[in-house]
């Protein structure tokens, strides 16, 4: 692959949930050698270090259940704006900080896709589909609600406005084993391309990838990848709040990032979710540093691209 212009973004985004610890994910990217193992693959990169939130007040209208609805609006515009700066030059790989560090990513993305004129799309990568609301989730945790917030959907108060929401036929989520009723509900009246476990076991998981990757080729789209620890199975990421068994197997979410890579299609990139704190010698942190390697080159033997369909 041709040598790309890497930004790391760290951003500690803790406010997503209650549990405590994915701060420590952006130093924990860094320790498992992140930088160095895209530099040996030719790529230029650059570490930003880590961001901080803005100052937001809060919002009255937000429902009150929701947990430090003002810290996660901080860090939205923040990260939003950021992501628009690294977009002009470069491939931003952002390193979380829980998913509610993708409210700002995805729609930072979006907003310089549309002055370019180019669509956006988003690979989610995911055991939950992170489609809430504020009012819809019951959890109160703003880590569920990413793709609401970044497909338009109504009810963040306090957030900045999204002016460009990425159209729900843009999106494709792999990975999927938890869903709640009111996001299926939600789902179900949308584009939204979803593919669950039983559906990857049935059908392997790169026959969706590639109808996917095959629609943002035709449409010349921008590739946004987020990638959650808890794609993964717990057996081998353990370092994740929100484990649910029966996740993708390490040979499976290589697949994906190698065809990614293959497809010269991803344009920015999202590590989250990853809690230092729960993890077992360092190893999932490492396992999420092989995969971004994966999406950005490493293999073992060039080869040509397959057809899956
Ligand atoms: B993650 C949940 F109820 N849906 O809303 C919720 F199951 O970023 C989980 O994908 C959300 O890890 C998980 O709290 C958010 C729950
Ligand atoms: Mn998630
Ligand atoms: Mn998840
Ligand atoms: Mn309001």
């Amino acid at each position: 692959m041709t040598s790309q212009s890497i930004i790391l973004i760290g951003a500690p985004v803790d406010s997503g949930k209650d549990r405590r610890g994915c701060l420590m994910g952006p130093d924990a990217y860094r320790t498992a050698g992140l930088a160095e193992a895209l530099t040996d693959l030719g790529h230029r990169v650059t570490d930003r270090g880590n961001l901080a939130p803005a100052s937001t007040m809060p919002d009255s209208d937000m429902p009150r259940h929701i947990h430090a609805p003002a810290e996660t609006a901080g860090w939205t515009a923040a990260i939003m704006a950021e992501a628009e700066t690294a977009m002009q030059d470069s491939l931003p790989i952002f390193l979380g900080g829980d998913h509610s560090l993708s409210l700002g990513s995805v729609t930072g993305v979006a907003n310089d896709a549309a002055a370019r004129n180019r669509p956006q799309f988003v690979l989610w990568l995911d055991a939950h589909s992170d489609f809430h609301t504020p009012q819809s989730t019951g959890s109160g945790n703003l880590h569920g609600t990413p793709l609401g917030y970044a497909t338009g959907r109504a009810g963040f108060h306090g957030f900045p406005p999204v002016p460009h929401p990425v159209p729900e036929a843009n999106i494709c989520i792999l990975g999927l084993r938890s869903v709640d009723q009111a996001e299926r509900e939600a789902l179900q009246a949308t584009q939204i391309r979803c593919h669950d476990m039983r559906e990857i076991d049935e059908r392997g998981i790169a026959r969706p990838l590639a109808e996917f990757l095959d629609t943002v080729a035709s449409a010349r789209g921008a590739l946004h990848v987020s990638l959650d620890v808890d794609f993964l199975d717990p057996s081998f990421a353990p370092a994740v709040g929100t484990t649910v068994p029966g996740g993708a197997t390490i040979r499976e979410a290589h697949l994906v990032m190698e065809m990614i890579c293959d497809s010269g299609l991803m344009t920015s990139l999202d590590l989250v979710e990853l809690n230092p704190f729960l993890d077992d010698r360092g190893r999932t942190a490492q396992v999420m540093v092989d995969l971004a390697a994966s999406a950005l080159g490493r293999r073992v033997f060039d080869r040509p691209t397959q057809a899956f369909s």
